[in-house]
């Protein structure tokens, strides 16, 4: 890890204990699930980005020192993933014991817990967007992350995950087989909402906090697309290949639960192709960014591993 990953990294973990600190209104016990599962140890890879992407685009006599105006922003995705993960978990859901190389909320506590530990969690995102300054960009920053959580993006993915599973593998409608580029488009619709929407807020998050131009908030999503599809890719194929205690989740479940999943679909090969096309494509995107910054190198860096993850 270079060292402005590493002080990212460690700023936001900084940031996200003094978040969670709370009232004494707050029970003991859902403080303790809160903090639990928001400070188990994660990439920290969607805060990052906020902060990386506002290091990009911020004037230059302003980057770095500055970068505590993005930080309620990068403490907000943080949140979000956090509580979609603990509700991911749950029997209802995925029915996971380990997430980050740890029981699961509802392991650890108990499943009213670990639902009311995720619902503070999404409140608390929204608490910090507020902190955001002027009141008018966190306006427009509550706004994004809204939708990127909501029902049309994140949620939206999550349901149609659940649905597109219970109709299995065979998934025709009728007698008519699916064909292999409608799974492929359907599958990457549902990846585009449930993984990569919070990944593409993330960066128009930072680059919104940073005034960024137009031109460069368009590089960033488009960066944050191929992003999307490479970090799912990867993670499908970790699901595959992965070794259980590197990747602190339980493997296999794609197959276990009849899931599509590109490995499936394309054979591991192709997966493989196919995520190093992403990446590309990412780098692609960043050129119209100048100079070799430290942000920008970082932003490189992180999307040209994910396929070395799986291998
Ligand atoms: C419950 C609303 C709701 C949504 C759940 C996050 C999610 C949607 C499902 C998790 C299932 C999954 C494996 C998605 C693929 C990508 C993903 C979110 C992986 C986990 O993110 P990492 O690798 O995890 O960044 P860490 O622990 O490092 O933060």
């Amino acid at each position: 890890m270079n060292t402005y990953t590493e002080t990212l990294r460690q700023e936001i973990e900084t940031a996200l204990d003094s978040a969670t600190l709370f009232a004494a209104d707050c029970p003991d016990r859902l403080r303790e699930a809160i903090r639990y599962s928001l400070l188990a140890p994660g990439k920290r890879l969607r805060p990052s980005l906020v902060l990386a992407a506002y290091d990009l685009c911020a004037k230059p006599e302003y980057r770095l020192d500055n970068r505590l105006n993005a930080m309620p922003a990068a403490c907000a995705v943080e949140m979000i993933h956090a509580y979609s993960l603990i509700h991911d978990d749950l029997p209802a859901m995925d029915n996971d014991d380990l997430r980050r190389g740890l029981p699961t909320c509802h392991r650890k506590f108990d499943e009213a817990t670990a639902i009311l530990a995720g619902d503070a969690l999404l409140a608390l995102a929204f608490e910090m967007i507020g902190n955001l300054s002027p009141s008018e960009l966190a306006g427009r920053c509550c706004k994004e992350l809204g939708i990127a959580a909501g029902a049309c993006q994140l949620v939206g993915g999550q349901m149609d995950d659940m649905l597109r599973e219970n109709s299995s593998r065979t998934g025709c409608v009728g007698d008519t087989p699916p064909k292999l580029p409608g799974l492929l488009a359907s599958m990457e619709h549902v990846h585009h909402r449930k993984t990569g929407a919070l990944i593409r807020v993330s960066l128009k998050l930072g680059g919104m906090i940073a005034g960024a131009t137009e031109a460069q908030l368009t590089a960033l999503d488009e960066f944050g697309k191929h992003f999307g599809l490479a970090f799912q890719i990867t993670d499908d194929l970790l699901d595959v290949l992965g070794d259980e205690t590197t990747v602190g989740k339980r493997l296999n479940k794609d197959e276990e639960m009849n899931k599509w999943s590109y490995p499936h679909l394309l054979g591991i090969d192709e997966a493989k192709q196919a995520a190093e096309r992403a990446v590309r494509g990412a780098k692609r995107a960043l050129t119209v960014f100048e100079g070799d910054t430290l942000p920008l190198q970082s932003l490189r860096d992180w999307v040209g591993q994910l396929p070395n993850r799986a291998k």
